[in-house]
């Protein structure tokens, strides 16, 4: 298991299920990690920066060696899209549950990547397909294809090495600051133009293709809710989509992955606008961190599909076998300060009470007393809720983020509660910008003083969760249903 945090452990979940035996990697941050206390074997890679232990090919690759595994999993980050480790594992005669590495750099180079799809019939954002060699030559193909448009960095991906262009006099200047950007950053400064799409969605599709070129898709997750280019909150179904809009795209994602010779889980981004218009964006080529609601609602275990699918076995289901079944929301939690501007909140964790209960899936990897090192991403775990509805997945997740305490370090808990109470967010009316217009409520928190409507939603809402905590008093009578109690309770139910 080449990754450590909470997906360190959730796939080695899955492999002692599978009863397959795992190694844990770790650095000198990570001795007291719980992705080593739950591995069969572990084996020390080094010290805690990641450049010298999760990144480093020839650690991995020994220790891999040390132990006789016979596969490796990468995780997500670190080495996950790294095509040099695909291929070097393959060299070593070690299985890489995932892609090879073509199918990695053709889907990490964005520029290959929009000819494959254009040519596999998928539509992408209009735009060049070339990278931009001539400044003068990138100003005439601007004003064909009209302002905003966007300067992406062909290495790029995840929303770094872009540049937004609203005027004309900003295009040289933004060329190249996008290029002299993605040089620093990607070592790699091609650059192309997209049009701008305003206020998009976010929706990707999960797929899975064998090595026989058997693919299937399993439906889409809106991951709209964003931070700076985080997720914030996944869920699925989308709010947005239509069943005839989710076939389509379903069949277009399909046909991507079967263009770029795909193998294993993968996820197809398309940017959506208002209209349901939909363009590919980027294809990852990893498992992601927000997988477990597809699993809850299509019922597969992604990990497993993997493991089988690296092991050479044909897929057991075909596309008219899968449904969606009810709804499922992830929220992230981080150790991070929301009232902070979200600086991480690194440190030791003294209390922690995890939501449990129907339809609450909590991947996580803390316990008490352990310490959240400075080192790496500070995300703590991810709730995942399911209900037969949409309404009832926003009450569990709310039931659930309530119950869910957390001290020693700040967490985000609090931000994703207010979230699971923003108007816009409840009426499943919300794109891309959604944090942003919404910045007021969610940041103020407690302190809002403002007639805003969603902070009277917020405290109706605590109102009512401290009414259905609270114990009740001791009374002489013993008929404790007395009515003053019921009509309380009464007034409050929610029916769904
Ligand atoms: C865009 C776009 C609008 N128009 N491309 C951001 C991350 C990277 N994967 C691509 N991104 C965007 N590309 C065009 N032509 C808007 C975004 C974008 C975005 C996309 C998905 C999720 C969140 C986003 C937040 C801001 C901008």
């Amino acid at each position: 298991m080449a990754n450590r945090g909470e997906i360190a452990v959730r796939v080695m979940r899955t492999c002692r299920e599978m009863g397959i035996k795992t190694v844990a990697v770790f650095s000198d941050a990570d001795r007291t990690s719980m992705h080593v206390r739950y591995s069969d074997e572990a084996v020390h890679i080094g010290p805690p920066l990641s450049s010298d232990s999760y990144l480093n090919i020839d650690k991995i690759i020994e220790a891999a060696k040390q132990t006789n595994a016979d596969a490796i999993h990468p995780g997500y980050g670190f080495l996950s899209e790294n095509a040099e480790f695909s291929d070097r594992c393959k060299k070593e005669g070690i299985t890489f549950i995932g892609p090879s590495a073509d199918s990695i750099s053709q889907m990490g180079d964005k520029i290959t990547a929009r000819k494959t799809i254009i040519k596999a019939g998928v539509p992408v954002v209009p735009g060049t397909m070339d990278p931009i060699e001539k400044e003068e030559d990138a100003v005439t193909k601007i004003n064909e294809i009209g302002l905003p448009v966007m300067i992406k960095a062909s290495a790029g991906g995840g929303g770094k090495g872009m540049r937004l262009v609203n005027a004309e006099k900003e295009i040289i200047p933004s060329i190249r600051a996008a290029k002299s950007e993605a040089k620093a950053a990607f070592g790699n400064d091609a650059v192309y133009i997209e049009k701008y799409i305003s206020s998009p969605h976010h929706i990707e599709f999960q797929v899975l293709a064998d090595k026989f070129g058997n693919v299937i898709h399993l439906f889409e997750r809106e991951c709209s809710v964003q931070r700076r280019h985080q997720k914030v909150i996944e869920e699925t179904p989308s709010p947005l989509m239509t069943p005839e809009v989710r076939n389509e795209m379903g069949n277009h994602a399909v046909a991507v992955a079967k263009a770029a010779k795909y193998e294993g889980a993968g996820t197809i981004e398309f940017i959506v606008d208002d209209n349901l218009n939909y363009y590919f964006l980027e294809m990852n080529t990893r498992l992601q961190v927000e997988h477990p609601i597809t699993e809850r609602v299509v019922g597969i275990d992604l990990v497993k599909e993997q493991i089988n699918i690296a092991n050479g076995l044909e897929l057991t289901y075909k596309q008219e076998d899968l449904s969606q079944n009810g709804h499922a929301i992830e929220c992230r939690i981080y150790a991070e300060d929301p009232d902070n501007n979200f600086i991480p909140s690194p440190g030791k964790i003294l209390h922690i009470t995890e939501p449990l209960g129907f339809g609450v899936r909590h991947d996580g990897y803390v316990y008490e007393g352990y310490e959240i090192p400075h080192y790496y991403d500070p995300l703590i775990s991810k709730l995942i809720v399911w209900g037969k509805t949409r309404e009832e997945a926003i009450a569990r997740m709310r039931r659930s983020l309530f119950s869910y305490k957390i001290t020693g370090v700040k967490t985000s808990i609090k931000f994703l509660e207010r979230i699971m109470s923003v108007p816009d967010f409840v009426d499943g009316n919300y794109n891309t910008h959604f944090i942003e217009k919404n910045r007021k409520i969610l940041n103020q928190g407690d302190k809002c003083k403002g007639d805003c409507k969603a902070m009277a939603i917020i405290a109706a809402f605590v109102d009512y969760e401290q009414k259905l905590s609270k114990v009740a008093p001791k009374s002489d009578n013993q008929n404790s249903n007395s009515s003053w109690k019921l009509n309380n309770r009464r007034k409050n139910m929610v029916r769904f």
